[in-house]
């Protein structure tokens, strides 16, 4: 009745910007991602068949509002297909990299719970079942079951039931891909993604548009990713991710989640590949570029995101699948 997993979390490189279904958490548009290792998040479920509340411990700390909600909610998911008899559930969850700092924290985490909390529920390991959950708890988690690069299916089912994350390619194809996350800002950024996307669809006149490319850049990433095409990989990915963030500055009230180091270290990364070096960027909705690269090139982008004035460079390569482990927190 008790199991642990560690998942990674994920980069988009096509990315998801709007619900259509907010409970069901059902996209208005496919994406594709490449799963960020080593980085992970490890959790611990245990159903102890006893009656009461659920205890959820996350880095060191009790749970508390919208978060607890986050994951009793996908406890009861797991209880509604498992039975009642699972009980309660003690949870505890730790991950390696500062949440909520523009890294998708939430799609380890929820990835990472899903794994743990079926298979303590004593079911078999099946990556839809998984994908679908974790998508229950955070979107972009229904890319981190499985490692590569993973498409996330819009689907056109009300219920769901086709909405879900699908490794194209494994971590193995291209190894040498490298994805630079240079902090240049630790705060917890002050909209939340999901209330971000949420005033985007409602409010932002250009979020028809944003929605209307997406089905045909994930099939063109596809192509570059396939090719290992690093330059036409960075320059699909540089482009929707400007576009997203234009549908969020479009948001009434605005929504900019760049700072000014953020553009600094995007005009760095114009001049050096001016210079010949192979280094695009990207943005999740918070103020820390994701640089994309090689390992030929991987110095010269980490140092050139320090000299912006980041704090620190996360180098990170492709990761592999969330697995279980033996190792159990408590
Ligand atoms: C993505 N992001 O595709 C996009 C790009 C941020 C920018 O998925 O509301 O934490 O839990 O589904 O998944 C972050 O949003 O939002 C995200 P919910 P989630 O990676």
């Amino acid at each position: 009745m008790k199991a642990t997993a560690r998942a990674h979390p994920n980069i988009a490189l096509v990315k998801y910007w709007g619900k259509r279904d907010e409970k069901l958490i059902l996209p208005h548009q496919s994406s594709l991602s490449v799963t960020l290792g080593p980085l992970s998040v490890t959790t611990t479920v245990e159903f102890t068949g006893e009656k009461g509340a659920d205890q959820i411990e996350i880095n060191g700390k009790l749970a508390e509002g919208s978060e607890r909600k986050r994951v009793e909610e996908a406890l009861k998911l797991v209880r509604a297909e498992g039975g009642r008899k699972l009980g309660a559930a003690k949870m505890v969850s730790r991950g390696d990299f500062p949440a909520a700092a523009g890294l998708a924290s939430s799609a380890a985490a929820f990835a990472a719970l899903a794994v743990a909390a079926r298979a303590a529920a004593g079911f078999k390991r099946d990556t839809r079942a998984e994908s679908i959950l974790a998508r229950r708890g955070s979107g972009s988690a229904s890319r981190s079951i499985q490692g590569g690069f993973v498409r996330w299916n819009r689907g056109r089912r009300p219920d769901g039931e086709d909405s879900f994350g699908e490794q194209l390619f494994d971590e193995a194809h291209w190894p040498d891909l490298r994805m630079l996350v240079g902090m240049v800002s630790r705060e917890e950024k002050e909209v939340k993604s999901r209330d971000g996307m949420r005033s985007t669809v409602d409010t932002s006149p250009y979020y028809p548009a944003w929605t209307k490319d997406a089905e045909r850049e994930v099939k063109e990433i596809v192509r570059h990713v396939k090719r290992r095409d690093l330059e036409a990989v960075g320059e699909l990915a540089e482009r929707n991710a400007w576009r997203m963030h234009a549908s969020a500055l479009g948001a009434n009230p605005p929504l900019c989640y760049l700072k000014p180091a953020t553009l600094s270290v995007i005009e760095a990364c114009r001049g050096l590949r001016q210079q010949g070096v192979g280094v695009w960027f990207t943005l999740d909705a918070g103020p820390n570029p994701v640089l994309l690269t090689t390992v030929k090139d991987e110095a010269l982008a980490g140092a050139i995101v320090m000299a912006q004035g980041a704090t620190e460079v996360v180098h990170c390569a492709p990761g592999g699948d969330a697995q279980l482990v033996e190792t159990h927190l408590f």
